[in-house]
């Protein structure tokens, strides 16, 4: 058990946590990295992906993302974590036998560097603008693009970008989600910050069919949580509990990657901004969350 791969004391930098990703999937079985198609970020950053499988190539597939947008820095330790758990965790083995497992931990590494370097609350990527920067990723993905809670104006924070997928690293988890269609059967896009775990759609108040399953599943995912310290997750439609969106990667997921369950979850704020939590939080935040996952892959598990 290496426990020292992947710290949750301190937020990591990318190189961190890019160089410790193959340190925590070292060889056991086969887990390998998967690179999102190849690509690199637009600035030439590894868009790492771990797999944790125990092989073949037909078992369902839980997948998790994380930090899209650049400040919200409590969600990649929620993937690692994850992916520590997994793969460090001897008693946690029977978890990858019958399921794998897709972990993306940091979508959008550009964003997430200069939130480090530059500019703490920078949310987008950092492709150029003409007169401003960047796009928002979970505005890109190419599904029911602009129609509501997203901006044409390249100096919002809402940016959509010129087209769909104008991002490659939006496009590198739409290529993830068409090289496992129809295995994925859950997926969670990681954010900060409100304590809400969202369903589909973003852009209608509509009930998805399997409504009652995603409702269902939530709830039980809050309670698993709340199990560890009292932490409540508010569970319901995205734009309900919070506000319209579209084009996000959640919507996509369900829609076009024929994900049935697909949630997004925004993790409890910390500090004035709300995005900085203090890095003791970290590890109580990630610990409280497993729970939730374990919940999630217990249901995939028993279907
Ligand atoms: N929130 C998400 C956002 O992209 C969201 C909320 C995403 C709602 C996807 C619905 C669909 O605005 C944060 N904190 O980024
Ligand atoms: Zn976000």
């Amino acid at each position: 058990v290496d426990s020292g791969a992947v710290s949750f004391t301190e937020f990591m930098r990318h190189d961190e946590v890019n160089t410790r990703l193959p340190r925590s999937t070292r060889a056991r079985l086969s887990r390998h990295r998967d690179n999102g198609g190849d690509r690199k970020s637009f600035e030439g950053r590894n868009l790492t992906v771990a797999k944790i499988s125990s092989g073949g190539e037909d078992k369902p597939i839980i997948f998790i993302e994380a930090a899209i947008h650049a400040r919200e820095w409590i969600a990649p330790p929620v993937a690692l974590y994850t992916l520590n758990q997994l793969v460090e965790n001897e008693t946690n083995s029977e978890m990858y036998r019958d399921v794998d497992w897709i972990i993306h931990p940091v979508v959008n590494p550009d964003g997430y560097e200069y939130s480090h370097t530059d500019e703490r609350l920078w949310r987008k990527t950092r492709t150029p603008g003409t007169i401003c920067d960047g796009v928002d990723g979970n505005r890109n993905f190419d599904y029911q693009w602009m129609l509501t809670g997203a901006s044409s104006w390249q100096c919002t924070q809402t940016y959509a970008g010129y087209k769909a997928f104008s991002e490659v690293e939006t496009q590198a988890v739409g290529d993830l989600f068409a090289a496992y269609k129809g295995r994925i059967k859950l997926f969670v896009d990681v954010h900060s910050y409100g304590q809400l775990l969202l369903y589909p759609y973003g852009f209608t108040d509509d009930p998805p069919d399997n409504v009652d399953e995603l409702l269902e599943l939530g709830l039980r995912f809050n309670a698993s949580v709340s199990s560890v310290r009292g932490t409540t997750y508010s569970v319901g439609n995205s734009l309900t509990l919070l506000y319209a969106v579209a084009g996000g990667s959640r919507d996509y997921a369900y829609a076009v990657g024929e994900v049935d369950l697909t949630y997004t979850l925004e993790l409890p704020a910390g500090g004035s901004s709300g995005f900085n939590p203090e890095e003791s939080e970290i590890l109580p935040v990630v610990t409280e969350t497993w729970e939730g996952i374990k919940t999630f892959y217990e249901h995939i598990q028993e279907k």
